[in-house]
């Protein structure tokens, strides 16, 4: 009995996690005005880790690293070529454009941090 509730446990866990990683779609936050977009960087995730901007313009986002482990420690636009080096604490903007109306992926070198830019 106890064996079959730790077992129903582990899979609601695995479930749970594989959810937060690939399938959770966070609702997209929409660009208003000039400024840099901030993004923070912490346990896993990128608050907000999706983002509309507009497509063909230069939009700076500013990465606020929060989480000190190595996982966190780039920022890569794979699609884009961009890649940066987030420091522990400090802002770092990065000024990215896509060129054309679509998805754009951000991670971190390991892919488990996630974010979308979403131009249109
Ligand atoms: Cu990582």
């Amino acid at each position: 009995m106890n064996t079959i509730v730790i077992n129903l446990a582990g899979i609601l866990v695995i479930a749970l996690i594989v959810w937060w990683f690939w399938m959770s779609r966070p609702p997209a936050r929409r660009v208003s005005g000039g400024g840099p977009i901030e993004i923070i960087v912490n346990n896993g995730v990128y608050t907000p880790a999706r983002i509309e901007v507009p497509a063909g313009q230069p939009v700076t986002l500013r990465f606020l690293r929060k989480y000190p482990s190595p996982c966190a420690e780039k920022a890569l636009f794979d699609d884009l070529g961009v890649s940066a080096d987030l420091p522990v604490g400090k802002p770092r903007d990065v000024t990215v454009m896509p060129p054309k109306s679509g998805e754009y992926e951000s991670t971190c070198q390991m892919r488990l941090y996630r974010g979308m830019l979403v131009a249109c």
